[in-house]
C-alpha cells in the first residue's frame, strides 16, 4: 500500500490553513476517493494505491464488522445482552482509520469503536462482555494497544494526548489516534485536549466520526462551523473526508498519523458519516428524525460502494462474496455461542479493585452485601 501524503505537508507549509473549496450547495467539500457508484476519483492532495487483495480485505473487514454488529444487536433484543451501541453505516470511517495505525500506535476508542476494535485484533466477542454486565472491559489494553471503551463522552481526548505527549518524551516514533463523535465535540474535555496537543505539539491524531447525531441531538446544534475548522482555531490543520469512502478515510488517516509520527504535531480528521441504526439498543430514532434522512444516506452505503468498485473493475468473483458469506455465518455463530457461554461474575467481586489498599466502608458494605446474599440461601433452605 502506498500513501502519499503532500495534504499533510501542504497544510504545514499554509499553517493548518486550507482553502474551503465550496460545492454548489455551500457544504465545504469533503476528501473522496470512491463515489457513491463505486468510481475511483483523484484527489489533488491525497492519493492511494491498494491491490485487488488489500482492497478486497478492506471490504472483508466491512463485512464482517457489519455482520457482527448486527448480530450483537440481536442478542440484545434476546435478552442476552443488557446494552447495544452500533456502528451500523460507520463501517468506513472505522475500518479505513483503523487500517492506518501501525501495531506500535495507540487507540483510544469510545463505546461505537468496533471496526477498529476489528482491526487492532481484539477478539470481536471480548468486547461483548461488558454491554453483557459480566465485566468492565474484557481485554487487556495493552495487548493491542487499543484502550478500553470510555464512555464518559470526550474524556479519551485527553487521555490519548497524555499518553502522546508521553510518546514525545519517550522519542518514540509511534503516533496515537482518539476517536470521539460530533456531540463529544462541545465537551470541554475535547477543548482542552486540543490546547495541550497543539501546545505541546503531541503525536495525536484526533478522529471526529460526525454521524449527523449526538443520541436526539443534530450536529447543528453542536456547532456552527464544521467541525474541522475548530482545529485552525487551536494552531493544527483539519479535514473533512467522506466517512463512507474508506479508501479516503485510510488515505487521509495514514497522512494524520504519519505527520505525528514525524513530529509535525497534532490534526483533526472530521470523517463525515451517518448513523444509520439508533443511537443504542434503548433509542427509538423514529421519535425524532426522519426515515427519508436514513434513506438518503443508504444511497451512500460503505459496504456497498466499494462492492459496486471491486465488481466495476473485475476486482472480486462470486466465490469470494460467497466465501465471505460463509465467513460471516461463522462468526456469527461464534459470537452467540460465546456470548451464551460467558459466566455470571462473582458478585463479590464488585468490591475489589475499588481501592488499591482497601477501605472500610468498602469492606462495611461488602459485608453488608454478603449478608444479604445469604439470607436467599436460607430462604430456600
Ligand atoms: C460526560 C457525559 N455526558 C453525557 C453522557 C450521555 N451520553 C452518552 S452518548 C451521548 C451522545 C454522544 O454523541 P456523539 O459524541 O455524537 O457520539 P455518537 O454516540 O453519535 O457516536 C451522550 C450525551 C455521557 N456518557 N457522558
Ligand atoms: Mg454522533
Amino acid at each position: 500500500m502506498t500513501v502519499d501524503s503532500t495534504a499533510a505537508r501542504k497544510s504545514r507549509r499554509s499553517g493548518g490553513k486550507r482553502a474551503v473549496a465550496k460545492k454548489a450547495t455551500g457544504e465545504p467539500e469533503l476528501v473522496q476517493l470512491l463515489t457513491p457508484e463505486g468510481e475511483r476519483v483523484e484527489h489533488p492532495d491525497y492519493s492511494i494505491d491498494l491491490s485487488p487483495e488489500e482492497l478486497r480485505g478492506l471490504y472483508r473487514d466491512m463485512v464482517l464488522t457489519r455482520r457482527f454488529d448486527g448480530e450483537a444487536t440481536t442478542l440484545q433484543r434476546q435478552g442476552e445482552l443488557g446494552l447495544w451501541a452500533s456502528l451500523l453505516g460507520q463501517e468506513a470511517a472505522q475500518i479505513g482509520s483503523g487500517r492506518a495505525t501501525r501495531d506500535d500506535d495507540y487507540v483510544f476508542p469510545t463505546y461505537r469503536e468496533h471496526g477498529v476494535a476489528w482491526c487492532r485484533g481484539v477478539d470481536p466477542t471480548n468486547l461483548l462482555g461488558m454491554f453483557r454486565g459480566v465485566n468492565h472491559g474484557g481485554w487487556d489494553p495493552n495487548e493491542n494497544n487499543f484502550h478500553l471503551y470510555t464512555i464518559v463522552i470526550g474524556s479519551q481526548a485527553l487521555h490519548a494526548t497524555g499518553y502522546a505527549m508521553g510518546v514525545a518524551k519517550d522519542g518514540a516514533d509511534s503516533a496515537v489516534i482518539a476517536y470521539f463523535g460530533d456531540g463529544a465535540s462541545s465537551q470541554g474535555d475535547v477543548a482542552e485536549a486540543f490546547t495541550f496537543a497543539a501546545v505541546y505539539n503531541a503525536p495525536v491524531v484526533f478522529f471526529c466520526q460526525n454521524n449527523q447525531w449526538a443520541i436526539s441531538e443534530p450536529t447543528e446544534k453542536q456547532t456552527r462551523v464544521p467541525l474541522y475548522q475548530r482545529a485552525q482555531g487551536y494552531g493544527f490543520p483539519g479535514v473533512r473526508v467522506d466517512g463512507n469512502d474508506v479508501l479516503a478515510v485510510l488515505a487521509v488517516t495514514k497522512a494524520a498519523l504519519d505527520r505525528a509520527r514525524t513530529g509535525e504535531g497534532p490534526m483533526l480528521i472530521e470523517a463525515f458519516t451517518y448513523r444509520m441504526g439508533a443511537h443504542t439498543t434503548s433509542d427509538d430514532p423514529t421519535r425524532y428524525r426522519r426515515d427519508e434522512e436514513r434513506e438518503l444516506w443508504e444511497a451512500k452505503d460503505p459496504i456497498l460502494r466499494l462492492r459496486a468498485h471491486l465488481e466495476r473493475e473485475g476486482l472480486a468473483d462470486e466465490a469470494f462474496f460467497a466465501g465471505l458469506e460463509t465467513e460471516s455465518d461463522a462468526l456469527a455463530k461464534r459470537v452467540r455461542d460465546t456470548v451464551r457461554a460467558m459466566p455470571d461474575p462473582d458478585h463479590m467481586a464488585m468490591f475489589e479493585h475499588t481501592y488499591a489498599d482497601g477501605h472500610a466502608l468498602v469492606d462495611e458494605e461488602r459485608a453488608q452485601f454478603a449478608a444479604y446474599q445469604a439470607s436467599f440461601a436460607e430462604e430456600t433452605n
